[in-house]
């Protein structure tokens, strides 16, 4: 049985993971319009990912005899000057969700709520890989440069990462 501050907490992290689902879908979106089809293929699997991150939670909760709401989500930014901003924002992202993991972990430790403790260590690994992934599609960026034909290159690089997801 869940308390209802883990619940509280819980159901702020479900509407996190459909914001972030969003956020990377309407990064999708923008790539999409700039050409950059590689980006777009990789934000709309992570688009998708986020969802099952959120999907994990919602049964979680309502499992342990709780009720997942969905509140009301955030509209993401649409506007973006280039690339670079795309993925130094998800890597941004990534950490404050990180924040958000820590926080509930140690809010389920607090309250002795092993159970919850045990089932956000999933999340602890996950946020470890996300961070890793965005930090390293940032520094590629960095080293080949996002003008002309770097654009080009990092593109590909992305698609790459589609393959291992
Ligand atoms: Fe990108 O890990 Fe969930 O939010």
């Amino acid at each position: 049985m869940l308390t209802q501050t883990m619940v509280d907490k819980l159901n702020d992290q479900i509407n996190l993971e459909f914001y972030s689902s969003n956020l990377y879908l309407q990064m999708a979106s923008w790539c999409e319009a700039q050409g950059l089809d590689g980006c777009n293929e990789f934000l709309r699997r992570h688009a998708q990912e986020e969802m099952e991150h959120m999907q994990k939670l919602f049964n979680y909760v309502n499992e342990t005899g709780a009720m997942a709401i969905i509140g009301a989500i955030n509209a993401p930014p649409h506007q973006y000057e280039s690339v670079r901003e795309i993925f130094l924002r998800t890597y941004e992202h990534e950490c404050e969700v990180t924040r958000c993991i820590n926080e509930l972990a140690h809010t389920a430790f607090t309250e002795k709520d092993y159970s919850t403790f045990h089932f956000l260590q999933w999340y602890v690994s996950e946020q470890h890989e996300e961070e890793k992934l965005f930090k390293g599609i940032l520094d590629k960026i960095d080293m080949i440069g996002f003008e002309g034909k770097g654009l080009y290159f990092i593109d590909q690089e992305v698609a790459k990462l589609v393959a291992s997801m």
